[in-house]
């Protein structure tokens, strides 16, 4: 049975406590691999690799030198590409027409657009003057932060890890990453890509394991991580942050959301139709972008929900190899359950199922896989929990409107604020409702169209910080200004 080790120091090597941990397929529930579980002897290595490392050889290369490097690590992603995009199918059941996509093109990107993006950036000069005529010049200078911890999530694994270690890297920090243990088998692989690619060992360095009393907390318990990029839901966020506060390290947290769609009678159906068929079924409702609200206006609502109950029974269920699968499983067994217990709590809340609800029949070996139907509800109250809690599975809730002002009230409504579809073709409008609707991402005609070089991340309970572009950058890095009296 394959092994999934942690890669410290540029090595694989396993826990020295012997624990393992299964890593199952979520399509038909079998083994696919044992992982080992670190201890904070193995977390305290990469810890102390991923520091030595600072003052290496990666510490006193050029930037040329070092965002050629990160070149060749998307280089090689691609080069390996069916490598991954199998790995990261066998972790989450995806669909691999998805994968081939967005996950793995997205995991190399990331190394090249950051390394893009450190090589082109300017810092702020100030020239004053001075009492005795002479004056100063004030100029900012970028420095590493240090030592990154990232800790990542399961849903989409090599994309939103590489979306951190892309960045930090670029600014010459070293990392330490947790992938999640539902997917531990991308942020190996890479460890291979980059020991290819020339990165200088314990520059990036990964341990796995769980959350809480294992590699998760070793991690941001350890004194020696200089500041933290986290990815997950709001609670792990929130214990994250308390473990940073202990040193004063720096934290970037992306977090849960319940997202609103707002879809007017003015918009362009098909084209609403899409996209919120995207956003709420695409990778089986495991996107942390996914709307899980959707809120249409009174005059089109029942055209609204027969249209989207067709397409979401239009979805063709299946594993990764088939070719017309378009939606897979959800990540395991465990998520299944919280997943179906909202189903259940909408039946018992009254909702009006307009489609799905359960678990589909599925023959052969996938009978053992994490299935659900893709399900549409109307007929909820506002303050229902499947209305106001994150499910993350592929399901939504219809609810109609009349005017403009109580689109965007309710779709402020929630403490969460990460991202919102707003669906018209009226452009004033479009301008209006973006401006007061309360999160960190608003798509108008579209859904997760990304321009990495765009400030990423959420408000109130979502997230504390942005990621992306320049604001990658300001977190990845110490500013330091110099002043120099003329
Ligand atoms: P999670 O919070 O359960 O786990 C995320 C990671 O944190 C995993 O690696 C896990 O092992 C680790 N972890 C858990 N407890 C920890 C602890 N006490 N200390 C340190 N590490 C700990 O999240 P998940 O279930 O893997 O992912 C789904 C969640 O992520 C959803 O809420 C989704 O909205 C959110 N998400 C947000 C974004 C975003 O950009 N805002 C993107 C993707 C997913
Ligand atoms: O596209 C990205 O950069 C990003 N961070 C996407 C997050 C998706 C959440 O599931």
């Amino acid at each position: 049975m394959n092994e999934v080790k942690h890669f410290i120091n540029g090595q694989y090597v396993g826990s020295a406590n012997g624990q393992l941990f299964d890593n199952i397929n979520p399509a038909n529930g079998q083994l696919i691999s044992r992982v080992h579980e670190a201890g904070r002897g193995e977390v305290d290595a990469a810890v102390q690799a991923a520091k030595a490392a600072l003052q290496g050889p990666w510490g006193r290369m050029t930037l040329d030198e070092r965002t050629r490097i990160l070149h060749k690590v998307a280089d090689g992603i691609n080069a390996r590409f069916d490598e991954f995009l199998d790995a990261e199918c066998r972790d989450t059941g995806k669909p691999k027409s998805l994968a081939s996509h967005i996950d793995i093109p997205r995991g190399a990107a990331n190394f090249k657009v950051f390394a893009d993006m450190v090589k082109n950036v300017s810092a702020e000069s100030f020239e004053m003057a001075t009492p005795d005529g002479t004056g100063a010049l004030n100029y900012a200078v970028r420095r590493p932060k240090g030592v990154i911890g990232v800790i990542s999530p399961w849903n989409l694994p090599l994309l939103l890890m590489t979306w951190k270690v892309g960045p930090a890297l670029a600014c010459g920090n070293t990392v330490v990453v947790k992938p999640s243990e539902e997917t531990p088998t991308t942020t190996a692989l890479l460890g291979e890509v980059m020991k290819e690619a020339g990165v200088p060992d314990g520059v990036y360095n990964v341990v796995h394991g769980f959350g809480g009393d294992s590699a998760g907390a070793f991690l941001t318990e350890h004194p020696d991580v200089d500041g933290f990029t986290f990815t997950g839901e709001t609670a792990t966020g929130e214990t994250i942050m308390r473990s940073a506060a202990k040193g004063v390290r720096d934290i970037s947290l992306e977090l849960g959301g319940k997202n609103a769609g707002l879809v007017f009678a003015d918009c362009d159906m098909d084209k609403a139709i899409e996209g919120t068929m995207r956003s709420a079924f695409a990778n089986c409702g495991q996107v942390c972008l996914g709307t899980e609200r959707v809120y249409v206006e009174r005059a089109i609502f029942d055209e609204f929900v027969s249209r989207l109950k067709a397409a979401a029974e239009s979805l063709h269920i299946g594993p990764p190899e088939d070719e017309l699968a378009n939606l897979g499983p959800l990540v395991s067994h465990k998520h299944r359950e919280k997943v179906l217990s909202y189903y259940r709590q909408a039946a018992e809340q009254g909702a009006t199922v307009v489609t799905g609800g359960g678990v589909p029949e599925m023959a052969g070996e996938l009978s053992g896989g994490a299935w659900v139907q893709p399900t549409i509800w109307t007929g909820l109250s506002d303050d229902s929990s499947v209305v106001t809690e994150e499910i993350f599975g592929p399901c939504c809730h219809i609810r109609p409107f009349d005017t403009e002002e109580e689109a965007v009230a309710l779709a402020n409504s929630l403490p969460y604020g990460l991202a919102s579809a707003v669906w018209t073709e009226n452009v004033s409008r479009a301008h209006r409702v973006a401006g007061q609707i309360e999160a960190g991402i608003v798509w108008v005609n579209s859904w997760f169209l990304r321009d990495l070089r765009t400030p990423f991340g959420g408000s109130k309970q979502s997230g504390i910080g942005r990621e992306g572009g320049v604001h990658s950058l300001e977190f990845y890095t110490e500013m330091k200004n110099v002043c120099i009296k003329l």
